[in-house]
């Protein structure tokens, strides 16, 4: 996140939200009979016309499988498929294309390194390291991994801020640990986590690091090479990209001894019935027909939020944030859920007494989409002794007008629940 000087920074130029809401045709529409209030973002984003149409251009134009047919099509799809790869590749700044591995999304990507890596190097009395504030796709692959061979899930624990405590990480990184996999930003709590702090550490102890970027990369600018860590993954769909793609980034020397995930067409270099020969990384990985149409679309998205620039989306999802968590503050039934000094723009919060399912039903009658639920990480729920919370979290399109809506609606509920 920036820092205050760069917020100010990036104020004084124009950041034209109204042009860029014209770019989301999703957005001019009313739900209810009331306009679409979209502040559910860390769930997924809604995709720009540029992002539809590169899809709908390469259903229309050269549809073909890729890398197998010597046909014109086929050439052209294979083309766009591995230019995306580039466009990936220098979004995070990897230093080649071939560390850049083609997933249905973070968790696929997660689910990779588990049972490849994981199942190559975890034994029986190592220890795997997450944190507590981990959505179920980072807890439940290392889960399947440990139960598998005998291994242990140890958890960093957080304060009520919902901040990592970073003297209890350090003691948790012993002889045994082989792998660090903790969040970049928290989807249930909005928490930025100091990874480079995370990651030094545990280099220093010879630890590999994998990062789940699934709600920072739409945010927060990422570059792995400054990070240094091992692994980065995250989900095309939360990035204003098509559901169905991710991202794996890994350091080649690591993908160039993990074994492959699935076996198919397309990641070998040769097969007969007594040996395959595997082809060399990205392909080892990528088994089968991609979602070719999702990968242009990924290459597309990029392009587009790299056009507007990750540091000026940042600062102007920073000012919601500050705008939002001062005009929800105003209720005192309002209880922020996540209040880390260092936060994405997400809100998560109760309201007295209501269920949140109860606020999300109300405000999507007023037009305003939030999410309401666990979000998938049930033991952060645990952790502030809640069932569920409401959470409105923002994209580059959203409008401080927008939060007073929201506002509107929680008086609203408030109301109906008096
Ligand atoms: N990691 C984090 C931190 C996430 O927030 C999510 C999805 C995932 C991994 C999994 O991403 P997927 O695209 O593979 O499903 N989080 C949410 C959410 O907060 N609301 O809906 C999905």
């Amino acid at each position: 996140m920036p820092t205050s000087h760069t917020v100010a920074h990036y104020e004084s130029q124009t950041f034209d939200v109204q042009k860029f809401r014209k770019d989301f045709p999703i957005m001019n529409q009313q739900v209810h009979g009331k306009p679409l209030v979209y502040l559910d973002n860390a769930a997924t984003t809604q995709k720009p016309l540029s992002v539809i149409e590169t899809e709908n251009r390469y259903y229309r134009e050269y549809n073909a499988n890729i890398h197998r047919g010597v046909h014109l099509l086929s050439q052209q799809a294979t083309k766009a498929y591995e230019d995306a790869r580039v466009k990936v590749q220098k979004f995070l700044n990897a230093s080649q294309p071939s560390e850049i591995i083609y997933t249905r999304g973070a968790t696929e990507g997660i689910n990779l390194v588990a049972q490849t890596w994981g199942r190559k190097n975890v034994q029986a009395g190592d220890e795997i390291l997450i944190s507590a504030m981990e959505h179920h796709s980072n807890i439940v692959p290392w889960q399947m991994l440990c139960e598998e061979k005998g291994a242990k899930l140890q958890v960093i624990p957080i304060n009520d801020a919902g901040e990592l405590l970073m003297d209890e990480f350090k003691k948790l990184v012993t002889a045994k640990t082989k792998l660090v996999a903790v969040t970049h930003v928290s989807n249930a709590l909005g928490t930025i986590n100091p990874v480079v702090e995370i990651i030094q550490y545990a280099h220093s102890k010879g630890v590999l690091v994998l990062i789940d970027g699934a709600q920072s990369v739409p945010h927060v600018k990422v570059d792995v090479q400054v990070l240094d860590c091992d692994f980065y993954v995250f989900s095309g769909h939360k990035i204003y990209a098509p559901t169905g793609i991710g991202v794996l980034y890994g350091k080649l020397k690591h993908l160039e001894t993990m074994p492959p995930y699935q076996g198919g067409g397309d990641m070998i270099a040769s097969v007969t019935f007594h040996k395959t020969i595997y082809a060399k990384p990205p392909h080892k990985f990528e088994a089968g027909t991609p979602h070719i149409a999702g990968v242009i679309g990924m290459g597309a998205a990029l392009d587009y939020v790299s056009a507007i620039g990750l540091d000026r989306i940042a600062a102007h999802e920073h000012e919601l944030l500050v705008y939002g968590t001062k005009v929800l503050s105003q209720f005192k039934e309002v209880r922020f859920i996540g209040t880390a000094s260092e936060k994405a723009g997400v809100i998560s919060f109760t309201l007295g007494e209501i269920h949140p399912h109860d606020i999300g039903t109300i405000l999507d009658k007023q037009g305003v989409a939030i999410r309401a639920g666990h979000h998938c990480a049930q033991p952060v729920m645990e952790r502030f002794d809640i069932p569920a919370t409401a959470r409105a979290s923002f994209g580059l399109y959203n409008v401080k007008e927008e939060i007073d809506v929201l506002a509107q609606a929680i008086q609203k509920t408030l109301e109906v629940f008096a």
